[in-house]
């Protein structure tokens, strides 16, 4: 990708909007559809890639070690790649390092793992206070990390795209890879959020 992709996405975007709002006009669509539609890239199938990432480099060592070490073809392998994710880069969580993402600039977002970015990952409001007061902003999304933990906040450009790897929660050693990635959610990638412990448990 090139420039076009630090710039705010406005021509794009904006055709999109007034398609949506002519077609919602001459009553062709529903708009509770679009929203619905919108939610299943955004929550269900998007995010569901990554976690199968997640739930794979939890279950085994050496794959951990490809995706730290070379994420974009350990992701690949899973069968994920594309546009927006050629230069994929994991941030490993571990007690005493908690990663956060976001792209100061515009909204630059892992597609092939994570679909497409939640409207508050887009706004002004995350992408300037994220660095400024991450504790606080994590606060809000009622993740209280302890003092000791040191929290990174990595800020995308033109070609990286970040993916956190969250830790793997306490009393999951019976889990199937499958069970697993149910508990890897959107945020946790993210890093606003830490990894389910159970899959009854919603966001
Ligand atoms: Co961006």
């Amino acid at each position: 990708m090139s420039n076009s992709t630090t710039k705010p996405p406005s021509s794009p975007a904006l055709r999109v909007k007034a398609l949506e709002t002519l077609l919602v006009e001459k009553q062709l669509v529903d708009p509770k559809a679009v929203d619905e539609l919108v939610d299943i890239v955004e929550n269900r199938i998007g995010p569901r890639n990554g976690a199968r990432v997640v739930a794979r480099a939890w279950v085994d060592e050496d794959y951990k070690r490809r995706l730290l070490h070379n994420a974009t073809s350990a992701i690949a392998e899973l069968g994920y790649s594309g546009g927006q994710g050629e230069h994929m880069v994991v941030l490993e969580n571990t007690p005493s390092v908690h990663n956060v993402t976001v792209c100061t600039l515009c909204s630059c977002y892992p597609w092939p793992t994570l679909g497409l970015p939640p409207t508050w990952y887009k706004s002004a409001a995350y992408r300037s206070r994220v660095v400024l007061e991450p504790r606080e902003v994590l606060k809000e999304f009622e993740l209280v990390l302890p003092s000791s933990t040191e929290v990174r906040v990595w800020d995308s450009n033109a070609e990286i795209r970040y993916l956190v790897l969250p830790m793997r929660p306490e009393g999951t050693e019976g889990f199937s890879e499958e069970q697993l990635a149910d508990l890897v959610s959107r945020d946790s990638m993210i890093g606003v959020g830490l990894a389910l412990s159970s899959p009854t448990q919603s966001e």
